[in-house]
């Protein structure tokens, strides 16, 4: 985030007078950065500044008709006399910031060379769409396959691509509740196995977090070996007065990019997937299913701190480079999946991927693994692989203080705006932009 007054171009911009008084007179308008905001739909926001020679007797009309040609929204636009112009009355210094289609920023700046001097968009800087509100998420759905069924033989959850398990795979569509399923016989039994192997060993593996909400979700929520409970009540109950973290889940057909999978957590909303591991494997899957997430993130989404921790990770991702989003995926990975934890004296797990893998929660555990202590600069850029157990796991003192240190972290992500979420209408506001 910059606050200088040269990262906010439109501020910069000022009205003729005022720019005399306030901008040095060799400094074009609009200097500063110049930034190309994706936004929905294939259309980039543009900042422009360039200069018109000979205003009066030409320019003026052709410089007008190369927006017009490109149907260019105008947001604003200002001018001012030229300052270094021996013909001050006549050339004009532009400042213009309009809103056109992808595919023509670059042939709209040519244009403009040709009828223009000076033409510059000032340090361009693309800035990735992300969503603004929590119904923009419906656009947050890129999948990432990770297995190709041709390819991979081995997959034990080859079976998740088969016709049969086409009913799982919903795509959310706006406003469309969270789809009850049925499971079959064999599917409750795999249930029946992980919740029973998995919740002998809590009380001594999972964190105190961990415990108080799954001891709730026990009492309140249906969570119990002989069914497997629905996402529709899981989301409501989350959401509820009960717990109060205001976490929701919705439908996932699979692993999401992680740009989007983290974009949904600045809203509080956490993409799940239905479907469930296959028989096969049942202590151990490599990539997510109802049991993850039920097991895994539900619990921890009912702890308040680790609640804000979560949607930290997700607002700082919104709008960020693909380098940081690489990071926070890493950070994401290392605390949300497979974090550990200090608590009186031992070590505990609060990451879902191994409160969801009874193999991997004993493994973490024990002597064999190493033990890092969490540091969000080191671990972002820490390698991980998803395919087995994870060689390192990062400890953090407590949630408390691994939230403290990400968001410590994540306000030296640069960003030309900063961002403020407003939970009342669940949407974002964009603030310092040009
Ligand atoms: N290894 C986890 C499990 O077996 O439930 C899933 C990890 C998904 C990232
Ligand atoms: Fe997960």
């Amino acid at each position: 985030m910059k606050t200088d007054a040269a990262g906010a171009p439109g501020r910069r911009a000022s009205l003729q007078k005022d720019a005399e008084k306030e901008t040095p007179a060799t400094e074009p308008l609009g200097q500063g950065e110049g930034l190309v905001w994706e936004e929905e739909e294939g259309r980039a926001t543009l900042i422009l500044t360039f200069t018109l020679r000979n205003a009066r007797k030409a320019g003026l009309s052709k410089t007008a008709k190369v927006f017009e040609t490109f149907e260019a929204g105008i947001h604003h636009l200002e001018t001012r006399q030229a300052k270094k112009s021996k013909n001050t009355t006549d050339d004009l210094e532009f400042f213009v910031k309009c809103e056109v289609h992808n595919s023509d920023v670059s042939v709209l700046i040519n244009s403009l060379k040709k009828v223009a001097e000076d033409v510059k968009t000032i340090r361009e800087e693309r800035v990735p769409w992300f969503p603004k509100k929590i119904r923009d998420l419906d656009k947050c759905h890129h999948l990432i396959a990770k297995y190709e069924p041709d390819l991979d033989h081995d997959h034990p959850d080859e079976s998740i691509f088969l016709p049969g398990f086409g009913m799982y795979l919903n795509k959310p569509v706006r406003g469309d509740p969270l789809p009850r399923v049925e499971y079959t016989v064999q599917e409750t039994a795999t249930w029946r196995e992980v919740y029973r192997k998995l919740s002998s060993l809590y009380p001594t593996h999972a964190c105190k977090q961990y415990l108080d909400a799954f001891q709730q979700l026990e009492k309140c929520c249906g969570y119990q070996e002989d069914s497997i409970p629905q996402l529709q009540d899981v989301s409501r109950f989350l959401k509820g007065k009960t717990l109060q973290t205001g976490f929701q889940l919705r439908p996932a057909a699979g692993l999401l990019s992680p740009r989007d999978f983290l974009a949904s957590l600045a809203f509080r909303v956490f993409q799940s997937t239905q479907y469930i591991r296959h028989s096969s494997s049942p202590m151990h899957s490599p990539e997510p299913d109802c049991c993850h997430e039920l097991l895994g993130h539900v619990p921890m989404l009912a702890d308040k701190e680790f609640a804000q921790f979560s949607q930290a990770i997700g607002l700082a991702s919104l709008g960020s480079s693909d380098i940081e989003i690489e990071k926070l995926a890493t950070l994401y990975w290392f605390t949300i999946e497979f974090g550990l934890c200090k608590q009186n004296g031992s070590i505990k797990a609060y990451g879902a991927g191994l409160l969801s893998s009874y193999g991997e929660l004993v493994y973490a555990l024990s002597n064999k693994p190493e033990h890092k202590p969490f540091d969000p600069k080191l671990t972002a850029v820490h390698p991980y692989q998803d395919q087995t157990f994870q060689p390192v796991y990062f400890v953090a003192e407590n949630v408390e203080d691994a939230k403290a240190k990400l968001q410590k972290y994540a306000l030296k992500i640069k960003k030309p705006f900063s961002l403020h979420y407003d939970p009342f209408t669940c949407s974002i506001e964009v603030l310092n932009t040009p």
